[in-house]
């Protein structure tokens, strides 16, 4: 039996989660690493008794230790010997995965808008996101065409899990319009075991 490292908790819509969870199943530790769902923004949270932030990821170590964050989590999935190596070290691969997190936290604010009663959304936040994800989203496209995101590491997991929240939680961003490459990319990332086991419900906003 192998030896058993820790449980992850997560939930099915969160991306962050997702790139941890794909994470694990890439890296070869899914018999060693359990996870479980759990409920967010809610005083009886699963979660909560081991961490009182009440985010996920979040991952249990054997010892009690609870790790946050989604880049700690990847880099200790490295350290426990996974494969490949997810977190990366050199600067144009860590710059991409950086890339990507803003978008994602980008993307989160603005979906976390749209879900607030009409009349209390700010129409200048939903513009800031909207054009800041564009931005970005017009960058990821030179990006890829000319062959970046194409090692599988914590870069890939990131924008795999991002335009998959986009297509099924977030579609009021068209990020594939104008964008040919990235929609290739994406088609081609969303054919992987991974991707198709960690899928979200869809809640399309
Ligand atoms: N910076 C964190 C973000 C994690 C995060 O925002 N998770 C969301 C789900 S997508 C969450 O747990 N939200 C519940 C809450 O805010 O209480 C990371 O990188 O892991």
């Amino acid at each position: 039996m192998p030896e058993r490292l820790g449980c992850l908790f997560y939930s099915t819509g969160s991306p962050y989660a997702r790139i941890c969870r794909m994470g694990v199943l890439e890296a070869g530790l899914a018999d060693r690493i359990s996870e479980s769902e759990t409920t967010l923004r809610d005083p009886a949270a699963a979660v909560l008794p081991f961490s009182p932030v009440g985010r996920v990821p979040a991952l249990v170590l054997q010892d009690g230790t609870t790790l946050t964050e989604t880049s700690l989590v990847l880099a200790w999935l490295d350290r426990m010997g996974g494969a490949p190596r997810l977190m990366p070290t050199e600067p144009p691969a860590m710059a991409a995965y950086g890339r990507v997190l803003g978008l994602l936290d980008g993307i989160a604010v603005w979906n976390r808008e749209l879900r607030r009663p009409v009349q209390e959304r700010s129409p200048g936040v939903l513009v800031l996101e909207e054009t800041r994800a564009n931005r970005v989203g017009d960058a990821l496209e030179r990006d890829v065409a000319g062959g970046g995101y194409a090692r599988l590491d914590a870069g890939w997991l990131a924008l795999a899990a991002t335009l998959g929240y986009c297509v099924r939680r977030h579609t009021a961003w068209d990020w594939r319009r104008g964008r040919p490459s990235l929609g290739d990319w994406f088609d081609a990332a969303a054919a992987r075991p991974a991707f198709q086991v960690t899928l979200p419900p869809s809640n399309g906003m």
